[in-house]
């Protein structure tokens, strides 16, 4: 009989600088439960596959090429590895932009019920946010009442999933040179329905043999995405929640409290988390609560579902995706309401050891030994409503020791694009003038996106902490959403004190505003808020006259999803230079790898760029931003000197 192999011995500080993170893994091992942290350590990641050199894309295959010398071989049907790359690829897009279209479907469908009378639970909240979207893609709003623009808008948006002709509504949105190039090239979305359809027929065997022709539908679908699917998502759920406004939260694992009935709500669609927040202040409930022993009931947030909430109303936040199995080891949750997205299966099992109620709640996603209590928005609370019920059962009988790691890092959240424009232009002349005026003067050298996942494969937290305090140190100006936010939450970088870890011009910004350098500006889906942003800045004059102008750079360092992959190529074709950690699923040296690293920008687009280190990552960004304002002419002596090599040196 074979022997076991004995299991690696890991030193958690070199898995994660996250403090709880790191004492509930001690505490798993302890109790002898895996997590993926471990799981990572025993399954080393597939080089053929990390290389993206596979195809099984047909039962002639699957088909292996030699990543080491790519040119060596073809598959069965002759394919190249750029062929084979390139289509992966498209795949991968389709699928990432697949998840945040329906997702935007998912808030479109409930607009549509408060439209059509049919939903009573969820209302028109934010009417300001509804006529500037409608005139935005120049609906007539003057004079007429909130229901008929409403109407009209959802009509125009559903367009952006159906329309099989024709560019989708928010393209009026985008700046006139960059929408310009993308006629140019043919690639602006026609409704993501088709646009991913097309992607999947063309990926199929025997059909798109040309990566340049490939990638051309990848960036077409992967706009139908962040102009598309995902920016629905995020401008109606203001519309139907509010617009995020900075707010003051708190992050981390002591966000659970012991003598209180815990529900964390995990995923991504906001519509089960308000319902959630509806049934956990709902005075009869607090009073079931009360009445089992505890103090009342604590709602706290995972993920993007959590980073929505984080922002619109400030609703505590547990942790990001590296810790969605630590949290559940505290033993303090008495229950975990997931719907869809980045939601481990392994939950189950955590669950299961740490007896935490376990409900999926979404037709689309279910969960072997989950409990399955359909959300459905015509009658959210009784899904809700039962979800809390249980949560106290069990937090009456709590099997499981609980061990909360007490700390909890607050910080302001609820930057939303609106918010950028009215906190530094102020009251009267609210506007992007002023960010344009001090990136031009060089107080401000740029602005980056730093977004995405955490991943095993690489330190938790550190690499977006890290990579975020060199950004500011240089002047750049960092606007964050998703898992990414929660790290440098932790990491305290969204106190307005922190600004004393900026650079001088940035610090000096920053302190006559009031805010951090690092602004939360929610969900994966609002990433949407940073094309918006860009385009404002174009529109605002002088920062040139498209998105590839801006001083701008974008990156997901610690990423992990399918989900990141179509937002970095939506926008790379949006103009950005785009750099991701980890790994990237291409050969270098190859055509392919080429034309995403290279060809793209000298098309007008943006580009895509890799490096693990942070300070790489970093360095990579601020040249990129420093060439832009060369380019624009306002590399001042100052930067120069600023951000020589020599001081980058000491
Ligand atoms: O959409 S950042 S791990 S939670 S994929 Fe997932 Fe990545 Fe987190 Fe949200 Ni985005
Ligand atoms: Fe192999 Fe070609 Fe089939 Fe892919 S499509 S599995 S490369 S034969």
């Amino acid at each position: 009989m074979a022997e076991e192999k004995p299991k690696k011995v890991l030193n958690y500080r070199d898995l994660s600088i996250c403090e709880s993170t790191i004492t509930m893994l001690q505490k798993m091992a302890d109790d002898g439960v895996e997590n993926a942290f471990t799981r990572a350590a025993d399954m080393k990641a597939c080089p053929i596959g990390a290389d993206s050199a596979c195809c099984k894309h047909c039962f002639m295959g699957p088909c292996r090429l030699n990543s080491k010398d790519p040119y060596s071989k073809v598959g069965v049907c002759g394919a190249t590895i750029d062929t084979i790359a390139a289509r992966n690829f498209a795949r991968m897009v389709a699928s990432g932009a697949s998840a945040h279209t329906d997702h935007g479907m998912g808030i479109l469908d409930a607009f549509r019920g408060i439209v059509t009378g049919k939903i009573q639970d969820f209302k028109i909240k934010d009417e300001e946010k509804l006529r500037s979207v409608a005139e935005s893609i120049d609906i007539e709003t003057a004079g007429r009442d909130s229901m008929e623009i409403a109407k009209e808008l959802y009509t125009a948006l559903e367009g952006t999933y159906t329309q099989v002709e024709g560019e989708i509504p928010f393209a009026k949105r985008v700046p006139a040179k960059t929408l310009e190039l993308w006629r140019k090239y043919d690639l602006v979305p026609r409704g993501a329905m088709r646009e991913i359809m097309e992607i999947m027929h063309r990926t199929h065997m025997g059909v798109d043999q040309d990566y340049e022709n490939i990638v051309r539908q990848c960036s077409r679908t992967a706009l139908s995405d962040g102009w598309g699917g995902s920016m629905v998502a995020t401008e109606l759920s203001d519309i139907m929640f509010g617009t995020p406004k900075p707010l003051v939260a708190g992050v981390n694992m002591g966000t659970l409290k012991e003598d209180m009935v815990n529900i964390c709500v995990h995923g991504h669609e906001p519509l089960l988390f308000e319902s959630m927040i509806d049934s956990a202040n709902d005075l009869a409930n607090i009073d079931k609560a009360i009445a089992a022993g505890a103090k009342g009931i604590n709602l706290v947030g995972m993920c993007c579902s959590g980073a929505e909430v984080l922002a619109r109303h400030g609703i505590p936040h547990a942790g990001n995706f590296m810790s969605t199995e630590t949290v559940v080891a505290t033993g303090a949750v008495d229950a975990m309401a997931v719907d869809v997205q980045c939601i481990m299966q392994a939950l189950g099992t955590v669950a299961k050891c740490y007896g935490t109620r376990f409900f999926t709640t979404n037709r689309r996603a279910r969960i072997d030994g989950a409990i399955h209590i359909e959300y459905d928005d015509h009658h959210g609370r009784q899904c809700t409503d039962q979800v809390v019920d249980m949560a106290i059962e069990r937090f009456k009988n709590r099997p499981a020791k609980v061990t909360i790691p007490s700390r909890v890092d607050m910080g302001i959240h609820g930057f939303s694009h609106e918010y950028v424009n009215y906190m530094l232009g102020g009251t009267f002349r609210g506007s992007y003038v002023p960010l344009n005026d001090n990136i031009i003067n060089g107080r401000i050298r740029g602005v980056a996106g730093v977004v995405g996942c955490t991943n095993p494969r690489v330190k938790h937290d550190y690499v977006h902490v890290e990579l975020v305090k060199e950004l500011i140190k240089n002047n750049v100006l960092v606007v964050q959403t998703g898992c990414s936010q929660i790290s440098l939450a932790k990491a305290g970088l969204m106190k307005p004190d922190a600004a004393v870890l900026a650079g001088e011009g940035l610090q000096e910004v920053c302190e006559t505003v009031g805010m951090p350098p690092v602004l939360s500006l929610g969900s994966c889906v609002d990433n949407s808020r940073i094309l918006i942003a860009c385009a404002e800045m174009v529109k605002m004059g002088g920062l040139g006259n498209s998105i590839s102008d801006l001083p701008v750079a974008g990156c997901a360092p610690e990423y992990m999803s399918e989900k990141a992959i179509s937002i970095g190529q939506y926008f790379v074709a949006s103009g950005v230079y785009t750099v991701f950690g980890v790994t990237f699923p291409s050969v270098q040296g190859t055509k392919f790898h080429k034309h995403l690293f290279e060809d793209l920008e000298e098309m007008g687009l943006g580009k895509w760029g890799f490096a693990i280190d942070p300070y790489d990552i970093a360095h990579l960004m601020i040249s990129h931003i420093d060439k832009k304002r060369m380019a624009l002419g306002i590399m001042g002596e100052r930067e120069r000197k600023l951000f020589s090599m020599e001081d980058r040196r000491a």
